[in-house]
């Protein structure tokens, strides 16, 4: 059996993380090094990689990772505000962690384009 993601590690409770919503398909998490007043993750509990290795079978689940988000900047009280859904993947978009993650940041005026 393929070793643990960090990610499903927070999933499974091994690791500890600031979990601010969870079912049976994705966690939302407060990011360990903030980039933002309000930075979360949300991520699948399925380990898909990145979005690019996410599949046709995957359509339902992205959905649910998307509205879960809008549903978590709701929570946190910056959906009027304004705040911005992130995918980084590969190397050149910055992903560190393999395993998918949404990043919402919000708080601030962010910047466009992004570094
Ligand atoms: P990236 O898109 O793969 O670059 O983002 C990974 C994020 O995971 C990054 O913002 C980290 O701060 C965050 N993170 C975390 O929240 N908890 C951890 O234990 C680790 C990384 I390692």
């Amino acid at each position: 059996m393929a070793e643990k993601t960090l990610f499903e590690k927070i999933c499974d409770k091994e690791i500890p993380a600031t979990i601010l919503f969870e079912d049976d398909r994705c966690v939302a998490f407060r990011d360990i090094s903030p980039q933002a007043p309000h930075h979360i993750l949300i991520i699948p509990r399925k380990p898909v990689p990145r979005i690019g290795l996410a599949g046709k079978g995957d359509e339902a689940l992205l959905g649910h990772l998307l509205l879960t988000a809008a549903e978590v900047a709701r929570a946190e009280g910056i959906a009027e505000s304004g705040y911005r859904l992130v995918i980084n993947n590969g190397p050149h978009g910055g992903e560190a962690v393999p395993h998918l993650h949404i990043h919402l940041l919000g708080g601030r005026q962010l910047q466009w384009p992004p570094g």
